[in-house]
């Protein structure tokens, strides 16, 4: 991608409405833009870096045999009055009336629209279990709407929802995602801490949050400092509840020997039996003929809020130092002005290219200054600088932004280096 031809804008001074550090460099380095409260237009940069994070999050869920849909964001309230939702959402949900006074709403969560259309397909024990999961905005009319993408009124939500035939089947499907959320967390660079947690308006009697580490974090969490073990993903479930974890008005003042820390609930994950299942009538025959309510669970992620939250992790003085795999762009390719059209440059970015795909080459005309701050704010996990040593000895630089260290080589080595391997 030739820079020039690309949107980007990237701003030198944050925005006065930022004031946490995920939020300030998303508007600098141009990835997102407030079109109005709580409400953003993703610029193609930010975009980039949200498909990427549906990326991990998607092969995570395909992992474990869950598959993907796409329900509307616009649903019947009907659907929720019967569910008993609809007064008990109250003003966080976006009412509207069609041209035939029918009453719609902008989905804030989606148990009813997959209950009610389960209850149309499967009618039997032996098509269960079924995990079923969607990447789709939702609407929630939040009081305070802040800090970004960490908190808007419209944000993306990966929301799955598990469908068994028992109490004790769910409680297994419940552990397969408290497992898999683990794991797509640590896959996205993070280190979650499972904490309990009351289940609120989607109701039910299991649930968990998972919280990120963040001095700028909206929970005030409390646990188990073996709760950040390295090995998590090796322990049990049943190990892993057995330690302490609470959040904001759960937590026990008493308690001793546990860690206070603030944190950025990134997902949330629920056992809810058959609160759904139940007004929306979705039943299924089992072996002996019985009709019987389905038992779910829901389980989401916040997967804009998620953008907020990497760069919470990932940040230095500089800017962005995004993860590899969730960087918009791998490499930079910058050159100076009257080595911009040299065929042996121009070789390389095209074989680059051909090998990473996301590569981007800063044609545009300005400082050679300007084109190393802009790489580094955005933060692009490697930049190639192209400058007097190209000139003289035919060497380049390649520059690290996990750790802003270079090292000098020559195009053959560039060609052959393993930008993925070897970053961090
Ligand atoms: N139906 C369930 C799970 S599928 C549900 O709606 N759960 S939730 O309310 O906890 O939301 C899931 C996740 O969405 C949260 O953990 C959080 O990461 C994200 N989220 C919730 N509200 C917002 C918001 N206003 N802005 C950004 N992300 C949000």
């Amino acid at each position: 991608m030739k820079l020039s031809k690309y949107l980007i804008n990237t701003l030198k001074e944050s925005p006065k409405e930022a004031t946490i550090i995920s939020h300030k460099l998303l508007l600098r380095a141009s990835m997102i833009k407030q079109h109005s409260s709580g409400i953003y237009i993703w610029l193609p940069l930010g975009f980039k870096v949200l498909k990427n994070i549906e990326k991990i999050i998607r092969e995570n869920q395909e992992q474990i045999g869950c598959h993907e849909l796409l329900m509307p964001t616009i649903q019947s309230a009907d659907l929720w009055k019967k569910s008993g939702r609809y007064e008990d959402y109250g003003k966080e949900m976006l009412r509207i009336q069609d041209r035939h006074k029918n009453e719609l709403l902008y989905g804030p969560t989606n148990e009813e629209v997959i209950t009610d259309f389960f209850n149309d397909y499967v009618n039997s024990y032996k098509n269960l279990p079924k995990y079923l999961y969607h990447i789709q905005w939702k609407f929630r009319d939040e009081i305070r709407p802040r800090f970004g993408v960490m908190r808007g009124r419209e944000f993306l939500m990966k929301d799955a929802y598990s469908f068994d035939l028992t109490k004790e089947d769910s409680f297994l499907t419940y552990k397969i995602f408290f497992k898999s959320y683990l794991k797509t967390f640590i896959d996205l660079g993070l280190q979650p801490i499972p904490v309990k947690a009351e289940s609120g308006a989607i109701g039910g009697d299991l649930s968990h949050e998972f919280q990120i580490l963040a001095n700028t974090g909206e929970s005030e969490i409390a646990y188990d400092s073996k709760l950040t073990s390295d090995n998590l993903l090796n322990l049990s479930f049943d190990e892993i509840n057995s330690l302490y974890s609470a959040s904001d008005d759960l937590i026990d003042k008493n308690k001793k020997d546990v860690v206070i820390g603030r944190g950025i609930e990134v997902g949330h994950i629920f056992y809810f039996g058959t609160k759904y299942s139940s007004p929306l009538k979705a039943n299924v025959l089992t072996q002996e003929g019985k009709n019987v309510e389905v038992h779910m669970g829901s389980y989401g992620i916040g997967v804009s809020r998620l953008v907020g939250a990497v760069i919470e992790a990932y940040h230095d003085e500089k800017g962005i130092t995004w993860p590899f795999k969730i960087a918009p762009f791998k490499i930079n390719i910058i050159a100076l002005e009257e080595l911009i059209d040299n065929e042996e440059i121009k070789k390389l970015y095209l074989s680059l290219l051909k090998k990473y795909k996301d590569i981007i080459f800063d044609d545009r005309d300005i400082s050679i200054g300007k084109k190393i701050k802009d790489s580094e704010l955005i933060g692009i996990p490697w930049t190639i600088i192209a400058g007097k040593n190209f000139k003289e000895f035919n060497k380049l630089e390649l520059v690290n932004r996990s750790n802003n260290q270079s090292i000098t080589l020559s195009v053959s080595d560039l060609e052959k280096f393993d930008y993925e391997k070897n970053f961090y």
